[in-house]
């Protein structure tokens, strides 16, 4: 099996690496593609060293049975074709085909036979804040469907990249040495002792184009009608978003019964003992792989209505993770070329 990575040198290339190695993926050779600027660095791979390639239009993908792509939307469009082309199947973190009728989004989870058909040869991974969403909420959808869903985000700088991460370090420590930020360039305001309630372009519709993925994602993942309405903040942590979540079901479901089924969904860990301040805080799901879930409770405005709160590592399950459990999932399936 020879697996590709896209992005190598990025905060998601690098955790592909690390879970590709802890997970054991069945790999005979791993090929690392980059920028002009990240060629040529080194990066050691169960005991190897890997050299990072220039990323090119020519045949450099004609052995690869699977590339994860994570090089931003305008890379992965343009190097669609060449990536495929010869039957490598693309397992793509960036926004560019998502929502593309002919392209599968896929959260294990949840859809994953969705994997299995795939038109142009590849699969999209969707957004973080929807990934770690649905995961929660589909168990609870199994109880009785989820016709609205309310969220409001608190993504951290992770979800940025590598350098985001950088700059809300830099600026912490210009803030203790100087009093003052002069750092400010991933972020449209600085992120140190703020928040920001936008994440990704505004839209015409006044949300912005992270809140409409939570709306269009959600209802292609989970094959369902439900409307989502998310407000996405970016706040100062540095790994792992959180979400406070509202939603409506069918017929009113009680806090016990959410709770058995979040205790048996896979990619979920239930931590709900608020009376004695056990929840989930992303400083203790950085790193980790599951969805953690607490402060489940009836919703105080809507009979119909409960209310959660979530925290999950950005980088693992919302992108690198959720991208080889597609990878997986294909080789159990026997489905590559
Ligand atoms: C953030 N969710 O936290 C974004 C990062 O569409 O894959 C991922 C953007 C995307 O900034």
């Amino acid at each position: 099996m020879r697996v590709a990575i896209v992005g190598a040198s990025g905060a998601v290339g690098q955790e592909l690496m690390r879970i590709l190695a802890e997970r054991n993926f069945p790999i005979d050779d791993l090929v690392l593609f980059g920028s002009e600027r990240s060629a040529g660095r080194k990066y050691s791979f169960k005991g190897r060293d890997y050299e990072v390639k220039f990323l090119r239009h020519n045949d450099d993908f004609k052995d690869v049975d699977i590339a994860f792509t994570s090089a931003g939307a305008g890379t992965s469009k343009e190097f669609l074709g060449d990536i495929t082309k010869y039957g490598a199947v693309m397992i793509d973190n960036s926004s560019a085909f998502r929502m593309d009728n002919d392209v599968p989004l896929v959260v294990p989870e949840i859809n994953a036979e969705d994997a299995l058909d795939r038109p142009r040869g590849v699969i999209a991974n969707p957004n973080c804040t929807t990934i770690m969403m649905v995961v929660v909420l589909y168990p609870i959808e199994r109880l009785s469907h989820i016709k609205k869903v309310h969220v409001a985000s608190y993504q951290s700088a992770s979800g940025a990249g590598a350098a985001a991460m950088a700059e809300l370090e830099q600026q912490y420590k210009e803030m203790v040495e100087h009093g003052k930020v002069t750092t400010i360039s991933k972020f449209p305001h600085q992120l140190a002792y703020n928040v920001i309630p936008q994440i990704d372009k505004m839209t015409e519709t006044d949300y912005t184009k992270e809140e409409m993925k939570m709306f269009n994602e959600t209802q292609k993942i989970m094959h369902s009608d439900v409307r989502t309405s998310a407000t996405c903040v970016r706040v100062s942590s540095l790994r792992s978003h959180s979400e406070s979540v509202w939603f409506e079901t069918e017929r009113p479901l009680s806090v016990e019964e959410i709770r058995r089924a979040l205790q048996s969904a896979p990619g979920v860990t239930l931590v709900d003992d608020p009376q004695n301040y056990v929840y989930p805080m992303p400083l203790e799901s950085a790193g980790k792989d599951d969805v953690y879930v607490g402060r489940v409770r009836k919703d105080l405005a809507d009979d119909n209505g409960c209310t959660l709160w979530l925290t999950g590592d950005q980088i693992r399950k919302g992108a690198a993770l959720n991208a080889i459990q597609i990878g997986e999932y294909l080789v159990k399936s026997g489905s590559l070329k």
